[in-house]
């Protein structure tokens, strides 16, 4: 064996399995080195002591040469280590696409405050509704031309689906089930649960069986509006669309109303506001005074529950306009259909 030889190949080791292998062979149970120790005894005793002597230096030459190109080829390893997974800090992090707001809700949001401001508070009621909720208490009865006017999604509802009443009751015998046309029928339901005077707006989608186009969805959302108490007036409604108008286009908005029908107030009117940057007015939905109808079908309800008759003499006003259509209009959105089709590329201009 040269000794020389060997501390070459251990100095230029490649890779510490190299290294583990050249220790194998010099070192190893089986390795030159200890194959010569162990075949010591056979030599003549003088020779053996100076053998002996030699393959101990040996040895220890060979150890110390395996220990410092490990120390070597472990710290080369850490260096490339290190470069490998350097973490440069001033590079900008990674984009997480950030969730917003949809152009329905921020227009809700919008009107909601307004009206928050104004006194009124904010509530909900269910998407299936009763047929005596969204027509019949509202004076459509069967036979009525006006359900015409709302082409309805009817809905076969089986057990255990059950219809609730304002009061928690069950009101499956009160006609078939729908999908609300529009939201006018929480009017019915929020008179039922209390007693005037009141202010209230109500948010909510609704359905229509309807041919979609540019400006007609089969679903949409509404936004209610019911005041109650005693000597309202239409001037009062008027003002509230006036206020509405100036919240929603500032000093100059305005807001018109033309005499129309609707079973369920009298008189009735559509409203429209004026547009300043179009120059132009927006339809926007119905309007009116409460129908004594109204009133009468309540406290009847109310007396079929055990609860005193309140809205005798009782006057208020009430609207309905529709979301997506004041949207439309106020950033000229060329078709109603975009809103639900869950385009980013639509969407995101309006975060
Ligand atoms: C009237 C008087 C009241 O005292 C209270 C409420 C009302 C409104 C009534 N309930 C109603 O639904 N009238 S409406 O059928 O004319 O709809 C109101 C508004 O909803 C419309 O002016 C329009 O802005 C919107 N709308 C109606 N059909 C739509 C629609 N928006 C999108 N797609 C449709 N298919």
């Amino acid at each position: 064996m040269d000794l020389n030889q060997a501390l070459e190949q251990i100095g230029k080791a490649p890779t510490l399995e190299h290294l583990q292998a050249l220790k194998v062979q010099y070192l190893g149970k089986n390795g030159q080195i200890t194959q010569a120790l162990k075949s010591l005894g056979q030599l003549p005793p003088e020779a053996r002591r100076e053998r002996g002597q030699e393959l101990n230096t040996w040895k220890k030459a060979l150890e110390e040469a395996l220990q410092t190109r490990e120390k070597e080829l472990r710290q080369e390893a850490l260096k490339a280590q290190l470069e490998r997974e350097t973490l440069d800090v001033s590079l900008p992090g990674y984009a997480f696409p950030a969730g917003g707001l949809h152009l329905t809700s921020l227009i809700l949001g919008e009107l909601v405050n307004l009206f928050r401001r104004l006194g009124f508070s904010v509530v909900e009621g269910p998407e299936v509704e009763s047929e005596f909720f969204n027509f019949d208490a509202l004076n459509m009865p069967e036979w009525h031309p006006a359900r015409d006017m709302q082409d309805t999604f009817w809905v076969d509802l089986k057990p255990p689906f059950t219809l609730q009443g304002p009061l928690g009751e069950t009101v499956n015998d009160l006609g078939g089930a729908v999908l609300r046309t529009h939201t006018s029928g929480m009017q019915i339901r929020y008179m039922i649960q209390h007693t005037p005077p009141f202010r209230i707006v109500v948010p909510g989608r609704v359905f229509r069986y309807e041919q979609t186009d540019a400006s007609h969805e089969a679903m949409f959302y509404q936004l209610e509006g019911l005041v109650v108490g005693p000597n309202i007036t239409m001037a009062d409604l008027k003002g509230a669309i006036h206020e509405l108008a100036r919240g929603l286009f500032g000093k100059e908005g305005k807001a018109r109303f033309q005499p129309t029908y609707f079973p369920f107030v009298e008189p009735g009117a559509q409203f429209a506001m004026w547009w300043p940057e179009r120059g132009k007015w927006l339809e926007l939905g119905g309007a009116g005074m409460v129908h004594p109808y109204l009133f009468r079908a309540v406290d009847d309800y109310r007396a079929r529950q055990g609860l005193p008759r309140v809205y005798e003499g009782m006057t208020g006003w009430a609207f309905g306009m529709g979301v997506e259509r004041l949207a439309i209009l106020r950033y000229g959105i060329p078709d109603i259909r975009y809103f639900y089709q869950n385009r980013l590329s639509f969407l995101r201009q309006f975060r």
